[in-house]
């Protein structure tokens, strides 16, 4: 099996969510970190409470993965003792409103495909030389199930989710001869601030997407992150795809009022 010891995990997004969850999770099995997001003060303090916790070593950016520049600066600028990134998680990414496409904001489109799949181009490309020299590493993307089904209202989102998948495979055939290993997690159902984000802070509207059923957690999707990291150098897991035990697909589940 890979252990993670001493290897160096960039995780984006990693202020919460799930982001937050494979931070905990990735310096509980011993690896150490460079974490980002858009928040200094929220990662700060991620960063301090990992360390002290696990005490591993971890190195804490404020990155805008929608600036192409930021991102180069910020991989650039990393201490020489955390330069040689052994696993990518691309995690930042988000839904902005869940409307029909005629009635929605296309200034969420523009935040939706900028993160979710620029922010994603960007970090990789930067982040790809250096596996590309060492001859070892694995990126792993946080896909969704809005990246294998497309669900009404969801034009955007599930289009940004679906380019996450095709890069992914894409990315996977034009590295194949570099002993580097993609993968992506595609989750249902997740209760993080996902929906307050989407709903743009309405907290009901957010209650009722994950109403009647157990959610998954943020721990469940860090803990496939894991796995998928730590099968032996043979294995590659090229996707994993994880619902709710009561959700059937994007939009079908079985609620307890059902
Ligand atoms: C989040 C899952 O079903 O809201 O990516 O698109 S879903």
């Amino acid at each position: 099996m890979n252990s993670l010891k001493e290897k160096i995990i960039f995780i984006t997004g990693a202020s919460s969510g799930i982001g937050k969850s494979c931070a905990y999770v990735f310096a509980q099995k011993g690896a150490n970190l460079v974490i980002s997001a858009r928040r200094k003060n929220l990662i700060d303090e991620v960063a301090d409470d990992i360390s002290k916790k696990f005490g591993v070593k971890i190195y804490a950016g404020k990155v805008d993965v929608t600036k192409r520049m930021d991102v180069i600066g910020f991989v650039n600028s990393l201490p020489g003792e955390f330069k040689n990134i052994d696993i990518l998680i691309n995690n930042a990414g988000l839904a902005r409103g869940l409307n029909k496409f005629y009635e929605d904001n296309p200034d969420g489109w523009e935040e939706m495909i900028d993160t979710n799949v620029k922010g994603l181009l960007y970090v990789t490309h930067a982040i790809l030389p250096g596996m590309i020299e060492r001859k070892f590493g694995h990126i792993i993307n946080i896909g969704s199930i809005a990246g294998h089904e497309a669900y009404p209202k969801g034009a955007v989102y599930c289009a940004s989710k679906h380019a996450v998948d095709a890069i992914t495979r894409s990315l996977r055939m034009d590295i194949i001869d570099k002993n580097i290993l993609v993968s992506t997690i595609d989750a249902g159902l997740v209760e993080t601030n996902f929906s307050k984000i989407r709903f743009n802070g309405d907290e009901e509207k957010a209650k009722n997407v994950y109403k009647g059923l157990t959610p998954l957690t943020g721990d469940d999707i860090a803990n496939a992150v894991v796995y998928c990291a730590t099968r032996p150098p043979h294995v590659n897991i090229a996707e994993i795809t994880l619902l709710a035990a009561r959700q059937a697909s994007a939009t079908i589940s079985y609620r307890a009022d059902d």
